[in-house]
């Protein structure tokens, strides 16, 4: 569990890491499509990496609360480009997509890992992974992006977002896709209420038994804005914070829009983690 295989790179994870993000959406409100040009996607990729990233996950769909998905042909035509143009980087490529036709053009394109809001509920997506050997993150999300945070409800939002992870791995393992090559997230904000995002949270602790690295995300999302009453451009220190938070309880990989300061929080969160019970 220390470090992760995808496609034809490995990743250590002794040390926690920073997945930076690029959004190549024409409509994502965060970063506003800026990235659709392959060039300006490399100068940011090429800073992401030089500022301590490992991993870059370009995403052509935008999965914000009431996204519709784009047409297949459309998502392609968003991210092949991108995974072209940064693929002789030193980083593990990412893309976001639950699509078997996505999987295949941007494994062509040199992609390493699968990011899955849907966490690979298609089978003809789990079967392309496997195809490829590539890595794979497995996200929970309740419901889909139309729709999931009109009434997100679970009974035991930590229980139930577990045990679903844990038969989401074995499934992935029954297709033939290797413990080693995954990686698992709760979806925060994905069908996820204010408390429910609290308790995941509170409960971290909870999903580093299951064998694989842990991922989250929470950078500029609405949880961060709702606690600081900050707006989406000015949510840095919060978001920083909780990735501070995240780390020293067991998160392995944090994606963050702002690489640098996701880096320093992941080293003084590790510090943390790694003299915890020391005593002076
Ligand atoms: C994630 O957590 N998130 S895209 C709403 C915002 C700001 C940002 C309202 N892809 C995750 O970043 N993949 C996204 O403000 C992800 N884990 C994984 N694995 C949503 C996003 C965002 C949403």
């Amino acid at each position: 569990m220390n470090a992760l295989r995808a496609g034809s790179r490995v990743l250590p994870l002794e040390a926690p890491v920073v997945m930076g993000v690029i959004n190549v959406t024409p409509d994502s409100f965060s970063d506003g499509g800026r990235y659709q040009d392959p060039s300006v996607a490399l100068a940011l990729a090429t800073r992401m990496v030089a500022e301590g990233a490992r991993l870059i996950d370009v995403g052509g769909e935008s999965t914000r609360p009431g996204s519709q998905p784009p047409s297949i042909e459309e998502e392609i035509r968003r991210v092949v480009p991108v995974v072209e143009a940064i693929a002789h980087l030193d980083v593990m490529i990412s893309v976001d997509t639950s699509r078997a036709a996505v999987i295949d053009a941007v494994a062509a394109a040199g992609a390493h890992l699968i990011n899955d809001v849907r966490g690979f509920t298609q089978p003809a997506a789990l079967a392309a992974l496997a195809r490829h050997q590539l890595g794979a993150c497995v996200m929970h999300m309740q419901g889909e992006p139309v729709s999931m945070q009109v009434a997100p409800h679970y009974q035991a939002v930590v229980a139930e977002v577990r045990a679903w992870l844990s038969q989401r791995i074995r499934l992935c393992e029954a297709a033939g896709i290797e413990r080693t090559r995954l990686v698992i997230d709760p979806g925060f904000g994905f069908g996820k209420s204010i408390a429910h995002n609290e308790a995941l949270m509170a409960q971290l602790e909870q999903f580093t038994d299951l064998g694989v690295p842990l991922l989250i995300g929470v950078s500029r999302k609405s949880w961060v804005g709702h606690l600081t009453g900050r707006p989406i451009e000015d949510r840095l220190a919060g978001s920083v914070a909780l990735a501070t938070l995240a780390v020293e309880r067991g998160a392995s990989i944090v994606r963050a829009h702002e690489v640098a300061p996701t880096v320093d929080a992941v080293r003084v969160g590790y510090a943390c983690r790694r003299t915890r019970g020391a005593s002076g």
